[in-house]
């Protein structure tokens, strides 16, 4: 193997394989783009552990179609541990764990050097029982190899509220995005609260609405100092609209986005509360108008959107959609799609149509140790696709680097997103911006 002055050249197959494989599975993620954890100064807002690994939303729904003997509100109306124990005996004891949301408790389990074979949870929990919250955040993301993870930030929640109140982040580990469903999902809803916050807003948008709602999003982008605005949007969202949403879109998100140089996140898909039962588990999917995307982009050429969609048939169309538009980024495999099957489909097709210019991946975590697992997980699943990607480009003939290798992996877990935004994410460390800092 012949190293040039660009790095160490690959010149076998099997020199390209090993150097792909040994990239994806040991690059440190330079951030993770979309997270439910918290730093610690979160308290109870942050989820970690045996039994909320256990009770993870997506076990909720499996349990419930497992273990009929068992309604939802008896479930739910069961403590926290005898809704783990219940879940580990249905899901883990009576049937093999070969579920993509099983599969990973056994796997954060295991990298952290405990007796999976014991199947004895007492053990588990004892393990969680003898370290502290901030230990234990030193663990997850040295084992997930991880340097930065991007939070959901909601100033409509009454207990984060105040953590916000208490002073900025300061934990660099943790980025934030503001999220706002509420204005434009539920608007109805969101209105008095602005109000009550001290905003001067109508429920018709009339008189100074729409500027009261921008200045809304500058107060807390100062205070947050988010790397983009987010909002999960039903399948069948439209735009433009006869609806709210598409003047609080135009006249507050987006100038604010503009004006903050980081881009808004919309993540589209989700059909809300299919069986209420299921409580948080009880969502499902539908597949969106693509044609919104495509408007979105082409009505707002100065604004970047980092766009995540939930149906898996809207992926293809995703793709298409970011060869037309510069201003758009696509992003993971979310929620439904991140599984190793599905994940392996996208990451083909964004790799065929898009070359690098994509984020392939998040994590979606809601319990810290998931960082663990969804990450193993997904950097194997990737590896086999871009070993595929990278032993068709060597038959041409093209020789590749390690280094070259390692720099697109890295982009392809998150320095994409950091480079695409520049200077423009709003910076937390030196002015040059967030980008620049995190080299
Ligand atoms: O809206 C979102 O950010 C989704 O990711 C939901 O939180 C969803 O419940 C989830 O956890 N998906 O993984
Ligand atoms: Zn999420």
């Amino acid at each position: 193997m012949s190293v040039d002055e660009n790095g160490t050249v690959l010149e076998s197959k099997s020199a390209v394989r090993n150097a792909v494989e040994h990239a994806c599975l040991n690059v440190a993620l330079p951030v993770d783009v979309h997270t439910h954890l918290y730093s610690a100064r979160f308290g109870d807002l942050l989820l970690w552990g045996f039994d909320e690994l256990v009770t993870y939303h997506y076990l909720i729904a499996e349990v419930c179609r497992t273990n009929r003997s068992v309604s939802p509100d008896e479930f739910y109306a069961m403590s926290k541990s005898e809704q783990a124990e219940h879940i580990w005996q249905s899901l883990f004891i009576d049937e093999s764990p070969i579920s993509e949301a099983r599969r990973g408790v056994l796997t954060c389990l295991e990298a952290y050097g405990l007796d999976v074979e014991s199947r004895n949870i007492e053990e588990y929990r004892e393990f969680f029982a003898s370290t502290t919250v901030e230990e234990h955040i030193d663990r997850v993301f040295e084992t997930a190899n991880c340097e930065r993870v991007v939070m959901t930030n909601d100033p409509f929640d009454d207990q984060e509220r105040p953590v916000w109140d208490a002073g900025p982040e300061d934990d660099d580990r943790f980025l934030a995005a503001l999220r706002i469903d509420p204005l434009l999902v539920t608007w109805h809803d969101a209105q008095p609260r602005l109000e009550q916050w001290g905003y001067e807003v109508h429920m018709d948008l009339g008189g100074p609405t729409l500027d009261e709602i921008r200045r809304f999003l500058m107060d807390w982008s100062e205070r947050m100092d988010p790397v983009y605005m987010a909002a999960s949007l039903g399948f069948n969202f439209q735009y433009p609209d006869e609806h709210p949403s598409t003047p609080i879109l135009d006249q507050a998100i987006i100038p604010a986005c503009k004006e903050l140089g980081i881009p808004f996140a919309p993540m589209i898909g989700v059909k809300r509360q299919v069986n209420p039962s299921l409580r948080l588990a009880g969502d499902a999917v539908g597949k969106c108008d693509i044609g919104m995307v495509e408007r979105l982009c082409r009505h707002n050429p100065d604004c970047d959107f980092f766009v995540t969609l939930l149906s898996r048939e809207n992926q293809h169309e995703l793709c298409v959609a970011a060869r037309k538009f510069p201003n758009l980024m696509p992003f993971g495999c979310w929620w439904f799609l991140n599984d190793p099957s599905i994940i392996d489909e996208i990451t083909r097709e964004r790799l065929e149509l898009l070359g690098n210019s994509f984020v392939a991946q998040h994590s979606d975590c809601r319990v810290l140790d998931q960082l663990v697992y969804k990450w193993e997980h997904s950097r194997r699943t990737i590896a086999r696709v871009l070993i595929d990607k990278y032993l068709d480009l060597h038959a041409t003939g093209w020789r590749l680097t390690r280094e070259q290798i390692e720099e697109d992996i890295r982009g392809l877990f998150g320095q994409n997103f950091l480079d695409w935004t520049g200077n423009g994410g709003v910076s937390r460390g030196p002015a040059e911006g967030i980008a620049k800092a995190m080299r």
